[in-house]
């Protein structure tokens, strides 16, 4: 295509998408979105790439959405970035993606202070390698006092087991007489959740044409709206999110949220 031509059509796409943000500010956004950023192993696959690019095609990809989440106005991202099961992938692979918390701050840190987002984690800490948890609690440390975007990062996270650990420590409160066993609601139980510090996502979001939770937010999730789609992890854009950030909002429009 002529260079004049693809210009001409940058231009008019990036006006349209403008166009689309300013209509989405019209209108309250999600407070929380969470997203299952699946198929980089998929997107790998089709270019006859190994598995790991997909990933770090992926992380490209969470940079690109986390600013787009900060600009929309939007209070609090969760990103599922490595599940308690993923484990038992490649030796190989597991070692890579647990390097990304490290690369992708590596660059990407200033940019977060620069724009007033607070970087959070939620999910077992103890099996992760220290260079993992170095990074991402330098990140936790240098944008505690920022106001913007909380970005929080579900890593190493498991839904059930997060369940089962609050079932024990709720238990425990009890045995230790700190609680009484009529206290017990639904909100009190929240609290012993890793997600205590935040509201329940509004809008979940899975990406690669797979229609299950896989174990992620199961409580969380009780009250929130899904939009799934077949596009896979690295190939989702800006136009994408903004599409199921205008689903969420026409959903909202027309039931009032109920
Ligand atoms: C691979 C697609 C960013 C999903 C996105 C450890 C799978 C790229 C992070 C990240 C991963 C995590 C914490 C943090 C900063 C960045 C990340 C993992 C995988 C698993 F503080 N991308 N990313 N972490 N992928």
């Amino acid at each position: 295509m002529l260079n004049k031509i693809k210009l001409w059509k940058n231009q008019q796409q990036s006006s349209s998408l403008h166009e689309r943000m300013l209509q989405i500010e019209e209108q309250p956004v999600p407070s929380h979105v969470a997203i299952i950023m699946d198929g980089n192993g998929r997107w790998a696959k089709k270019r006859a790439l190994p598995r790991v690019a997909g990933h770090h095609e992926g992380m490209k990809v969470v940079r690109k959405i986390t600013r787009l989440a900060s600009k929309m106005g939007i209070n609090t991202l969760t990103l599922y970035a490595f599940s308690t099961e993923n484990w038992k992938r490649p030796k190989t692979e597991v070692d890579y993606l647990l390097k990304l918390p490290e690369e992708f701050l590596g660059t990407f840190l200033p940019e977060l202070i620069e724009e007033n987002v607070r970087v959070t984690m939620m999910g077992y800490k103890e099996n992760l390698p220290s260079y993992t948890i170095n990074a991402i609690e330098k990140a936790i440390q240098d944008t505690k006092d920022n106001t913007g975007l909380v970005l929080n990062f579900a890593l190493n996270y498991g839904s059930r087991a997060e369940i089962v650990d609050a079932v024990k420590r709720v238990l425990n409160d009890c045995q230790k007489g700190i609680l009484e066993s009529d206290e017990v609601n639904e909100d009190l139980f929240s609290s012993y959740l890793m997600t205590s510090d935040l509201t329940d996502p509004d809008l979940l979001i899975r990406t690669s044409g797979e229609i299950r939770l896989s174990n992620f937010m199961l409580w969380q999730l009780a009250y929130s709206e899904f939009w799934f789609t077949e596009v896979l992890w690295p190939d989702f854009s800006e136009q994408h999110f903004i599409e199921a950030i205008e689903a969420y909002q026409n959903r909202q429009r027309r039931f009032g949220g109920v």
